[in-house]
């Protein structure tokens, strides 16, 4: 058995694993990230596009943003397509100039990645049969790596495991709440390169259900259909996918949309979902670990920032000032920001997509709400207040060094 001695011990090397590890690294925090997949696969999944300012700021505390500057695109507004009108929301004069990046986890992960490499840290990939242990007095990890039994000795476990990870499900289950909402329909995703059929995005609300016309580039879009879950992947090809989606565009969009061969298709379930607590004495669970948000408020990899800003600020002041105070405030403060997603992101879905089971005055009501979002000016303020971001309650992580 190989003894590893380390402060904080991270499972899971997607976005919020690798943040809090580069995080940790620039506060002089010694760490290692155990991960069961490989670090080609890590890199090579396609999820989330969008960026709240204040991940985009944390990324460029973590000294990340160099490819975010340069390629990511910065968005002042978002369309909404309803009854086959466009209306736009004017995100930023609604929120003081605030706007959003359309940036791919893709390519967040791949930035961490590198600076993880660069500055030669300790990550154990293909790890297997990864257990978390004594959490709750000496905390344990132990995992098979490439032919030999490890035991990690620290003085605490981050659970960045996602939603299948081991973390959650090994707190004993009297100390531990879930809630969950499942949705009765997944997101059809399609990624081509081919150019977007407009500047920002367009969340589609349409008698045939929702769709969503995002970007990765200025030569690469993101389109997503809402269908049902007893869709399988295989039922749509290309042309269908590309012909059910002009059924749900108005005219001008439907004109404008460039098609062409699909790079990736998948089929994701939407669910809300959220853990309480999220620390369990030394194990703190942090992003989809924790939580999981339907995409359409664009939420998921953004509350996994922001849970990661509140525990790096806790493990830094633990270890730079002796307090407890940010560790005994982690779950409480991140759980404030966490129900608000969960909230925007139910309310989002429940806007614009088709429920088979509506009552006919339930889809007027909607329509209704809609109507009224567009067409006022608080409407308006709380849809963009939320889809910006809302502020972290956080005093800035000032005990960073630079990166060397
Ligand atoms: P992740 O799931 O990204 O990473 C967890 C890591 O832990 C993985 O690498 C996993 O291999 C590893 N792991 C699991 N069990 C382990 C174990 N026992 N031992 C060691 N490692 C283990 N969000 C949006 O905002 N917009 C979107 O459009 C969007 N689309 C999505 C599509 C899909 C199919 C999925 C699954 C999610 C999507 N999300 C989207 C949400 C997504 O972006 C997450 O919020 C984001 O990946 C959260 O990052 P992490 O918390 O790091 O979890
Ligand atoms: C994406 O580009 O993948 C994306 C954008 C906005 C969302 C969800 C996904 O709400």
């Amino acid at each position: 058995m190989e003894i590893v001695k380390t402060k904080v011990a991270i499972i899971g090397s997607g976005p919020a694993g690798l943040l809090l590890g580069q995080l940790l690294y620039k506060a002089g925090i010694d760490h290692v990230i155990i991960e069961q997949r490989s670090a080609e696969y890590v890199a090579s999944r396609i999820r989330a596009g969008i960026l709240e300012q204040v991940s985009v700021d944390l990324l460029e505390q973590a000294g990340v943003d160099q490819n975010l500057k340069t390629k990511g695109l910065p968005h002042s507004g978002i369309e909404i397509l309803t009854n086959g009108k466009k209306h736009r929301v004017d995100l930023s004069s609604l929120t003081e100039g605030k706007q959003v990046t359309v940036y791919g986890q893709t390519e967040v992960t791949k930035d961490l990645m590198q600076a993880r490499e660069h500055a030669e840290l300790t990550s154990f990939y293909e790890a297997e049969q990864v257990q978390v242990d004594d959490f709750y007095s000496e905390p344990k990890v132990t995992f098979h790596y490439h032919g030999k039994d490890y035991q990690i000795e620290c003085d605490f476990i981050a659970g960045c495991d996602g939603y299948h990870g081991v973390c959650r499900a090994s707190v004993p289950v009297d100390k531990v709440k879930t809630f969950e909402k499942v949705y009765p329909f997944g997101w059809l995703g399609v990624l081509a390169d081919v150019p977007p059929v407009a500047d920002e995005l367009i969340y589609v609300q349409s008698e045939r259900g929702f769709a969503l016309c995002s970007m990765r580039s200025e030569t690469r879009s993101r389109y997503y259909l809402q269908v049902p879950l007893t869709d399988h992947v295989e039922d749509w090809s290309d042309e269908r996918f590309w012909e059910e989606l002009k059924r749900r565009l108005d005219p001008e969009s439907r004109e404008k949309l460039v098609t062409g061969i699909s790079i990736e298709k998948s089929i994701a379930p939407l669910r809300s979902f959220v853990t309480e607590p999220m620390r369990f004495g030394q194990l703190f669970l942090a992003g989809d670990a924790a939580h999981i948000v339907p995409p359409t408020g664009a939420k998921g990899l953004n509350l996994a920032a922001s849970d990661i800003a509140y525990l790096s600020s806790a493990l830094v002041e633990y270890y730079h000032e002796g307090s407890e105070q940010g560790i005994n405030e982690y779950s409480e403060k991140c759980l404030q920001r966490v129900w608000k997603a969960e909230r925007f992101s139910w309310w989002m879905t429940h806007l614009l997509h088709r429920f088979e089971t509506e009552s006919e005055f339930d889809h007027k009501i909607k329509q209704a709400e809609l109507s009224y979002i567009l067409t006022s000016q608080a409407g308006q303020t709380t849809l963009a207040e939320n889809y910006v971001g809302l502020p972290y309650e956080i005093k800035p992580l000032n005990h960073l060094q630079p990166v060397g």
